[in-house]
């Protein structure tokens, strides 16, 4: 990876495609409401393991606070693995969307991927927003590209 952001830098003026970059990615874990840890497949066998996403446009309350526990398990229950056995188990089959050209490789304030997630289809998120225990967030404070 790293040999591919120095390759990026010392390209500024590159063209930036106009599209989302889409991704297939797995579900390891579910922090919070809002937040999930995926193992992301780059194509040619190359993988970013452990990579916290944050939902774009979704924002559920903190675990400290009442709903959070709640929130969480509302977004386990939609990325659960495997709806017979008891509790959470990882291993979910995802699309990760990233931005588009005016915000590819958004990040937010603690560093984390901003990206879409949909299962078969639907946005995990906006899932979370219809189940109530997200609101939506146009203004999550991205600090742009980390490069
Ligand atoms: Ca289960």
């Amino acid at each position: 990876m790293m040999m591919l952001i120095l390759a990026a830098l010392a390209q500024p003026n590159r063209t930036l495609p106009a599209s989302a970059h889409t991704y297939v990615a797995y579900v390891d874990r579910v922090v919070d409401g809002d937040t999930v840890v995926l193992d992301i497949e780059l194509g040619w066998g190359l993988w970013l393991l452990d990579q916290p996403v944050r939902l774009r446009n979704c924002w559920a309350p903190e675990m400290k606070e009442d709903k959070g526990p709640a929130a969480k398990a509302s977004l386990e229950a939609i990325l659960d693995n495997d709806h017979e056995a008891d509790g959470f188990q990882p291993g979910a089959a995802v699309t990760l969307r990233s931005g588009t050209a005016k915000s590819l490789g958004e990040r937010e304030k603690y560093g984390r991927i901003l990206g879409d997630v949909l299962l078969d289809g639907v946005s995990v998120g906006g899932e979370q927003i219809r189940r109530g225990h997200a609101t939506r967030t146009p203004e999550v404070s991205a600090v742009g590209p980390t490069t």
